[in-house]
């Protein structure tokens, strides 16, 4: 079987995060995504995420496209998840174009557009004003 990978945070869940996971599922026989931890994200993102990532996790891995999912808790181990998780295919949005191409040697890498006008920030501020 073909397995596909993919790393998100996926915060304040939404239908660009529905349609980059259903996407990523095509390419493969199998899905698995890597959900980033509360202190990742803090690192990457310096703010705490809406939802943690026990609840992040429990929402993506009850996804009918997600075969499984584990804690991402480092960018550097990126290596580490596909090769423990089998990538033959690694699955990324384009705004990390580019940025995992050192991967090609264990497996493709395909970065999909992200769906326009539709973000957790944007959501943030949207709920914040209503
Ligand atoms: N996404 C999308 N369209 C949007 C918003 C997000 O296609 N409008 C995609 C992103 O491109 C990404 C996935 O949804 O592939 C998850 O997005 P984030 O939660 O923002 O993920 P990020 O914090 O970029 O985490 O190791 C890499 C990181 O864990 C990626």
């Amino acid at each position: 079987p073909r397995t596909v990978v993919t790393f998100g945070t996926f915060d304040v869940f939404h239908v660009g995060h529905l349609k980059v996971i259903q996407r990523a599922a095509e390419l493969g026989d199998r899905l698995v995504v890597g959900v980033s931890a509360d202190e990742l994200n803090m690192r990457k993102k310096g703010r705490e995420p809406v939802f943690d990532e026990t609840e992040r996790m429990a929402i993506v891995g009850a996804l009918k496209p997600v075969d499984e999912v584990f804690l991402e808790e480092s960018l550097e181990l990126k290596r580490e998840y596909l090769v423990r998780y089998g990538a033959d295919v690694l699955v990324m949005g384009d705004d990390w174009a580019g940025r995992f191409d050192e991967f090609g040697d264990i497996c493709e890498v395909v970065y999909l557009p992200r769906t326009p006008a539709i973000s957790t920030t944007a959501l943030i501020e949207k709920i914040s004003r209503s």
